[in-house]
């Protein structure tokens, strides 16, 4: 981030105003490690027709000052000690191009650093009035009572959020809110359990699995990943459909394995499953849809897990809307425990601002996040879940 607005001020000028800065998303199967950043800048083409103000500069002895045009008299009588030649600087005064190059970058890099302390300033002080002994900053101080309040408004439970401010081990030292925020998350980010994206194995086909409740979002995720699968990746793949239930489930699917020109399989029974499993020996990857029903039906659950065996499924993602209040979320992770879920996958990010109750259930059960959605778009509007940009959103109080 630093070089990139290093390199806005060297191409924009110093007048640049940034507009927006983000971290990109890393894409559904990327394998670069790099994490890439976008920022918005401009400049002000009325403040660029004024005669321009020479930039700040900031000199070693820590004085500020504006650098004077060409042609301004210095009193010689006011330059004092400090006008004494710098390091590798000529006795004369004079400095070469690449000397004042050097020289101005350090300058810039130090403004940077000042501004950037001037802000924590600024935020410690905001958080030593905000906690002020109150209950809504949980007994914390300065930055970690900012950083609790946040975790509150995002329905982070009060006792989660006062277990994890602690486990990150120092609240007793007065932090910035940035500083508390970027310990928290380093921190927290490392205990949050995320799986990665799907992978493929080399001796026959992967098998993978969408159960969860009603419309949570398991027809539309999985043809996300389909498309991901055959368009980009260029692999084999197959979808079978168990869900014979609902009305039009089948048209649903087909539609959508035509335009992508993937084989659709619909099976009844588990020993359908079974031989339709048999047919995709081929196949570098099978995506198995399920039908949606409540997970308190103790027939259709018994229904699925019989499915899911007979499927021998690698890998079984219980699909949850991040719209579903905390208290069902666990009822369902349990309930559907049984059939065998090795990943969580949370859809409609983008319909909630506040994502504490995916952070409540994550949290206090022991299964890996995949992948989260957010929107009904095929297939851009999915990425794999990333522990670090997950804690952001959620200290942001929004969604992806
Ligand atoms: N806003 C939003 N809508 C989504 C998302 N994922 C799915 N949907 C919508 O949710 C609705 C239900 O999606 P389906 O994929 O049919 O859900 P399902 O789990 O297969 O439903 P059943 O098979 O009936 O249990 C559709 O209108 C989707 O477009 C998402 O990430 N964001
Ligand atoms: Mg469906």
């Amino acid at each position: 981030m630093r070089e990139a607005l290093l390199q806005i001020k060297s191409d924009l000028g110093e007048e640049a105003i940034i507009l927006k800065t983000r971290k990109l998303p890393k894409k559904v199967f990327s394998l670069g490690s790099h994490d890439e950043v976008e920022v918005t800048a401009a400049i002000d083409e009325t403040a660029a027709a004024q005669p321009a103000l020479s930039p700040i500069t900031m000199k070693s002895t820590g004085v500020y000052e504006r650098p004077r045009p060409a042609g301004t008299v210095i009193d010689p009588g006011r330059a004092g000690p400090l006008a004494l030649p710098r390091a590798g600087e000529k006795e004369d005064g004079r400095r070469t191009n690449d000397q004042r190059r050097g020289d101005d970058r350090r300058d810039r890099l130090e403004l940077l650093e000042l501004k950037e302390d001037i802000r924590n300033l600024r935020a410690m002080v905001k958080g030593i009035l905000e906690s002020g002994g109150t209950a809504a900053a949980g007994g914390f101080t300065g930055g970690w009572a900012v950083l609790y309040k946040r975790l509150v408004d995002s329905e982070v439970k009060p006792a989660v959020a006062d277990e994890l401010l602690k486990r990150v081990g120092s609240t007793d030292i007065m932090l910035s809110d940035s500083q508390a925020e970027k310990q928290f998350t380093a921190e927290i980010a490392s205990t949050f359990p995320v799986s990665g994206p799907l992978k493929l194995k080399k001796d026959g086909p992967m098998v993978v699995a969408f159960i969860g409740p009603t419309g949570s979002g398991k027809t539309t995720t999985l043809a996300k990943l389909a498309a991901h699968c055959r368009i980009v990746k260029k692999k084999r793949v197959s979808i079978l459909t168990a869900d014979t239930y609902r009305i039009a489930a089948i048209e649903q699917i087909r539609m959508f394995t035509d335009i992508i020109k993937v084989g659709l399989q619909v099976v009844f029974t588990p020993e359908e499953a079974r031989s339709a499993i048999a047919e995709c020996a081929s196949d570098d990857i099978v995506l198995v849809d399920t039908a949606g029903r409540s997970q308190r039906n103790t027939e259709h659950m018994n229904d699925l897990q019989e499915l899911l065996t007979a499927l021998h499924a690698d890998e079984v993602h219980l699909v949850l809307s991040a719209t579903t209040k905390d208290s069902d979320l666990v009822d369902c992770i349990e309930r559907y425990r049984g059939a065998g879920i090795n990943r969580l996958l949370f859809t409609k990010l983008d319909e909630t601002g506040r994502i504490g109750n995916i952070f409540n259930t994550v949290h206090r059960c022991d299964l890996p996040v995949s992948y989260f959605t957010n929107g009904q778009s095929v297939p851009d509007d999915i990425e794999v879940a990333q522990a670090s940009r997950f804690i952001q959103r959620l200290l942001e109080g929004c969604a992806l």
